[in-house]
């Protein structure tokens, strides 16, 4: 896509109204010759784009893609999304980050992929990551603060993805701690973070997002665990939506990781799925039982024990306990 054409879409989208024919190709510099042609174009590309005779355009929905200019379009002046690259298909959007952050790459880049063939959660775990139906990205990070912080920075993408998801569905969401956002009891969002340290340069992080949006159905391994945003609002929503507001909220919540992670650890604690629940937390060897209690202020999960103490756990694959605790 031309950045004419970037543009255009820009303004109809961001128009209330109709907008006419003249204040279009005013705004936007163009000669009627070249708007008429690009709006050919996007329609050919699968743009619903009306044409009304008196009014003028106004935009109606884009094609069920992801599209690299559209979508920066979308992300004006936000710095996390600084370059935005969309692949149809790879192996894992953390990896291609990775390789790219190696090669020197700034902060802000976003790597999207319309399906993944080795998408992966935490210790190695698959990541159903099927066509055109999800969000599956990373995002290249080079935080400034010193990399003790760096574990606030899944609580800040928890929260800021939890805020964008519920403004975009009106779906309550809720974080399960750490990594996960539900919706309606099932998960909906996995979120993975990889943190990159090498000798000779300055180290980077990898923030990895998968959402579920227009899934009607999941694997038999996961059918009973996982949903879908248009599972749970019973509608399908348009990707790029969601994407361009998780990108806002993600960007818009990043200065609080420095100074403020207080007022995220606050969100993070409303929106716990754990706090109040017995579980299990399994860290390595170890493994701890205890009721939930809050979120402390470095974003560890503050475990409750059966003998009255209180232990706090800063990572680890979390179940919850059903039934008697002992
Ligand atoms: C996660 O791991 O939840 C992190 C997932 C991160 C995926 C993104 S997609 C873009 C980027 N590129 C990657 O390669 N990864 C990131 P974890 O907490 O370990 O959860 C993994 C478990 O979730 C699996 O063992 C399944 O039980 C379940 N699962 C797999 N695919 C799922 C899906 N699409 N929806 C819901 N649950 C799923």
């Amino acid at each position: 896509m031309k950045s004419d054409a970037a543009a255009i879409l820009r303004t109809l989208r961001a128009a209330p109204h109709h907008i006419s024919f003249a204040d279009l190709a005013g705004q936007l510099h163009l000669t009627p010759q070249i708007l008429a042609r690009e709006i050919v174009s996007l329609k050919a590309a699968g743009y619903d784009i009306e044409e009304h005779p008196h009014f003028g355009y106004r935009f109606l929905s884009a094609p069920d893609r992801l599209i690299a200019d559209d979508l920066s379009g979308m992300l004006d002046q936000v710095a996390l999304a600084r370059n935005l690259l969309v692949f149809e298909k790879t192996g894992s959007t953390n990896d291609l980050a990775a390789a790219m952050g190696r090669n020197g790459e700034p902060h802000g880049l976003v790597i999207f992929a319309e399906e993944q063939t080795a998408g992966r959660g935490r210790l190695g775990r698959r990541w159903e990551s099927g066509p055109h139906q999800g969000l599956w990205f990373s995002i290249l990070l080079r935080p400034r603060f010193s990399p003790t912080f760096w574990t606030r920075l899944t609580t800040w993408a928890a929260v800021a993805i939890a805020g964008a998801i519920e403004q975009e569905t009106a779906c309550n969401t809720a974080i399960k701690w750490p990594n996960d956002i539900y919706i309606h009891g099932k998960k909906a969002v996995g979120i993975l973070i990889e943190g990159h340290f090498d000798k000779s340069q300055d180290g980077f992080a990898v923030l990895g997002i998968g959402v579920n949006v227009n899934h009607d159905h999941f694997p038999p391994e996961i059918e009973g665990t996982a949903t879908s945003l248009k599972m749970a609002a019973g509608h399908s929503f348009d990707r790029q939506k969601i994407a361009a507001a998780i990108l806002r909220e993600l960007d818009a919540l990043y200065p609080l990781l420095d100074e403020g992670f207080a007022s995220i650890v606050a969100r993070a604690n409303e929106r716990s799925f754990l706090n109040g629940k017995w579980i299990q937390a399994v860290a390595g060897e170890l493994i701890t039982q205890g009721r939930a209690s809050r979120l402390d202020e470095h974003g560890g999960l503050v475990l409750a024990l059966a003998d009255g103490r209180e232990t706090t756990i800063s990572s680890g694959v979390v179940s919850l306990i059903i039934g008697e605790f002992v």
